[in-house]
């Protein structure tokens, strides 16, 4: 039935060395995140390193956070890949496993035209029964769309939303007035508060994995319309991200959560463990996300 809304963590996947997924890692991160009263997960997709994997290996972390979430909130399952018969493989696996819909990234790398990537959509949208949310990551596929394009393909039937993970926020507001049924979620953490105001159902990010209570409080004074305090703690977020971001992104992430006590374990090669010095600076972040 219905997307969630609210802060949704793009969830994190922790492995070994070998890149095995670390079973009870990834249980601590989802229990913890839920006492944070978070609204859903988006699980495997870019932050989950999807890209990395193999379908089995994808195949378990959804079946891990299905099993561990158990209906307590819903779960989105990222299941674009470059194979589409591993697309329709892990859409068929979410289906079974209980997700309240599925999303795909648009395809990228042989610069395909609106016509191909329509159609791969439309036969996506008919093998599943779950709604699915289109993944619009202009700056990682190398594809942007229109805001016309995105109207056609928003109206595959079966097509119920999209993450918008693009900084161009007169499209989001264009698309919003064109679309009000459209379920739209907020792709980067950095522009959280300015989504918002142009009306997005929800918010689907990587920092949440660490800063989720932050991004809940902002989330509330929005909707009580305190924009004072909505915008000091957008500004206390993009301090924070500008860190997280400046350190390397996901590994700097799991280690905040192996400093936590919650085993984030780390990142599938060719990301490199943190240095000593990625890591003090982890250490600063992550005392300085306790401090706010
Ligand atoms: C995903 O599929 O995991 C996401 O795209 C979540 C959105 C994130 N994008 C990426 C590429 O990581 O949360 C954002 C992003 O990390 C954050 O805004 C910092 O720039």
């Amino acid at each position: 039935s219905a997307l969630p809304g609210g802060i949704i963590p793009a969830l994190l996947t922790p492995v070994d060395s070998r890149g095995e997924t670390l079973r009870d890692h990834l249980v601590s991160l989802l229990e913890y995140t839920l006492d944070c009263g978070v609204s859903g997960f988006y699980v495997g997709g870019s932050t989950g390193e999807c890209f990395l994997m193999s379908v089995s290996q994808r195949e378990e972390v959804l079946a891990i956070a299905s099993e561990t979430v158990a209906s307590r909130v819903p779960l989105i399952a990222h299941i674009g890949a470059q194979n589409v018969d591993d697309s329709f493989y892990l859409a068929e696996r979410a289906q079974a496993l209980g997700y309240r819909a599925i999303s795909a990234v648009t395809p990228y790398y042989y610069g395909f035209s609106f016509q191909e990537i329509l159609s791969y959509y439309q036969e996506l949208c008919e093998i599943s029964k779950l709604p699915m949310v289109m993944y619009f990551i202009p700056a990682l596929t190398g594809r942007t769309f229109t805001s016309q394009e995105i109207a056609r393909l928003a109206a595959i039937p079966g097509m119920a939303g999209i993450k918008f993970t693009a900084d161009d926020l007169f499209k989001l507001e264009r698309l919003r007035g064109q679309l009000p049924e459209f379920v739209m979620y907020n792709g980067y953490d950095e522009l959280l508060l300015p989504a918002l105001s142009l009306g997005v159902n929800g918010a689907i990010g990587s920092t949440y994995n660490v800063t989720a209570p932050l991004a809940i409080a902002l989330w509330e004074s929005f909707r009580e319309g305190d924009l004072a305090r909505a915008g000091h703690l957008q500004w206390e977020l993009n301090t924070i991200i500008e860190m997280l971001v400046g350190n390397n992104l996901y590994p700097t992430l799991k280690d905040i959560l192996e400093r936590r006590g919650l085993g984030g374990g780390l990142c599938r090669k060719p990301f490199l463990p943190l240095t000593a010095s990625q890591k003090e600076e982890s250490a600063r972040i992550d005392a300085h996300i306790t401090r706010v």
